[in-house]
């Protein structure tokens, strides 16, 4: 029986989480996830939109994960792997490095990310459809559209 362990945050569950949640699946037989609290994020200076509770839920009900535990700290890493007998940590690759602590422990693999897509774009691309972000851009057009006509006139 392998286990593998992983942590994130997974807001606003995309294709890059479940490709790395596969990836993670054909590591092993059992498949720990780590989700990041909202109090942890606050400490990683992140605000997820989607909850706690109900990120928890999205990835305990992904097939090939048998257990969801809550991220409260950096530290918690050690014991969890104690705790659950793991065999391999594994992360996507923008961590390469970070956990080579955990080698004296277990085996740790840096997965490859999905390019093009990301919580952070994803909240990027929502804000541009905001419609406030929308008047201020009519506003800034009608603006640039009057400083063109004036230049015109006075050439
Ligand atoms: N990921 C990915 N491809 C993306 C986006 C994310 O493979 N396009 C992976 C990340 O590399 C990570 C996992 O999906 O392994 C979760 O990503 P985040 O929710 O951003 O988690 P993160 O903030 O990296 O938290 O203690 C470790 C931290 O909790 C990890």
């Amino acid at each position: 029986m392998t286990t593998v362990l992983t942590y994130g945050t997974f807001d606003l569950f995309h294709i890059g989480h479940l490709n790395l949640i596969n990836r993670l699946a054909e590591l092993g037989d059992r498949l720990v996830i780590g989700v990041s609290t909202d109090e942890f994020n606050a400490g990683k200076g992140k605000t997820s939109v989607v909850s706690y509770e109900d990120r928890a839920r999205i990835i305990a009900s992904i097939k090939g994960v048998d257990l969801v535990i809550p991220e409260t700290s950096w530290d918690q890493k050690v014991s969890d792997i104690k705790e659950h007998d793991v065999d391999v940590f594994a992360i996507g690759d923008d961590w390469r490095g970070k956990f080579d602590d955990l080698k004296e422990l277990c085996e740790v693999v840096y997965l490859p990310r999905t390019d093009g897509i990301s919580s952070t774009e994803i909240k990027q691309m929502l804000r541009v459809l905001d419609p406030q972000h929308i008047t201020e851009m009519q506003e800034a057009l009608a603006v640039m559209s009057r400083l063109l006509e004036h230049y015109r006139d006075l050439t």
